[in-house]
């Protein structure tokens, strides 16, 4: 835990200025050019984001399209079976299922998603296979695991023993309380604790072309009623993109950022001349401010990225941190600021 928070430190002094602004008449990675005024970069929610940005990052640097880097950043939580919050490894609903959510889009607001889908372990990619190949944005349930399995996806069991042992553990008591940010505390370190809560995966790209693209995968709420469904699938509250202006993607108690709009008001706040950061600050509060009662003892935030690169990012609470890749620096781990602390 303090090795993980020392590299934070570390990391976040050596990359804030780089990774925050964009660079002026950037030359893209692989001998692409960049758009004058935009970065090449892909920016992750949470610590495990250092791992996806890296696989997103490998497309990028080769001259590769976003949309290819966010499925390929995509699919490293959801095979990690020591993350708890997305893909195989996920904890369970209430009654023992692992219901996956996750959704994509491009900058030319082709979007696909899939919800509630189960044992099939990358739903990010059946979530392209959605927007490329069916008219529909949204498959769900029993209808997304049939299509996904003629798309020739292979079923396979996502309840690992160590989120079944977890599940079991809370039976006990069927108590659901959500925690905030139980992956900070849970992900990584063997600890039980915070375990009742879950988060996501948002990751945005802009690439030597200068298109933007997004996507955003979780198992969602721990012990949550089967079929629940959160805002990750649901475009325009998990994530959004509008290659015009940019891209946003939330993490935190989904049914918040759904009553909100939360990932489209980030879009639209940034149209209206609002940087990412201040964009990402403004839906946040008005997250606050429509049910302060209830929204203040939860975590919701927000990672956004303009069409120039630029990246910003504001929580509810402390805690968030978001990882940026990019030329200049890979591994850049920033706590986001936030609400109720810094
Ligand atoms: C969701 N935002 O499904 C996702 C992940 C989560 O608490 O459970 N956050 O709401």
């Amino acid at each position: 835990m303090s090795d993980r928070r020392q590299f934070l430190k570390t990391a976040a002094l050596g990359a804030a200025a780089a990774a925050l602004s964009p660079v002026a008449g950037a030359a893209g990675p692989a001998g692409v050019t960049a758009r004058a005024g935009a970065s090449v970069r892909v920016a992750s929610t949470w610590d495990f984001g250092v791992a996806a940005n890296h696989a997103a990052w490998a497309i990028l640097s080769k001259g590769g399209h976003s949309l290819d880097a966010v499925e390929a950043g995509a699919r490293v939580p959801e095979a990690d079976i020591r993350n708890h919050s997305v893909g195989k490894g996920g904890y369970p609903d209430r009654d023992g299922h692992v219901t996956l959510d996750a959704s994509i889009m491009d900058a030319e607001m082709n979007c696909g998603a899939v919800a509630c889908l189960e044992d099939i372990e990358h739903p990010v990619s059946v979530a392209r296979r959605v927007m490329e190949r069916t008219p529909h944005v949204l498959l769900v349930g029993d209808g997304a695991l049939e299509f996904a399995l003629q798309q020739g996806f292979r079923k396979t069991s996502l309840l690992t023993p160590a989120a079944e042992q977890a599940w079991k553990e809370w039976l006990k008591t069927s108590h659901y309380k959500p925690a905030i940010n139980s992956e900070v505390r849970d992900y990584g370190v063997g600890v039980p604790g915070g375990r009742h809560n879950h988060d996501t995966l948002g990751i945005l790209a802009l690439d030597a072309h200068g298109k933007l693209a997004g996507a955003c995968t979780t198992s969602g709420m721990a012990w949550k009623l089967h079929g629940r469904v959160g805002d990750s699938p649901l475009i325009g509250a998990g994530l959004y993109v509008d290659g015009e202006v940019g891209a946003a993607t939330s993490t935190g108690v989904g049914e918040e950022v759904i009553r909100n709009a939360g990932s489209f008001l980030v879009v639209e706040l940034m149209r209206q001349g609002r940087s990412p950061a201040e964009a990402c600050k403004e839906a946040v509060l008005r997250v606050l401010r429509r049910h302060p009662s209830t929204t203040r003892d939860i975590q919701v935030a927000f990672l956004a990225m303009n069409k120039d690169g630029e990246v910003g990012a504001c929580a509810i609470q402390p805690g968030f941190s978001y990882a940026v890749c990019d030329v200049k620096n890979r591994s850049a781990l920033i706590p986001s600021k936030s609400v109720f602390g810094t």
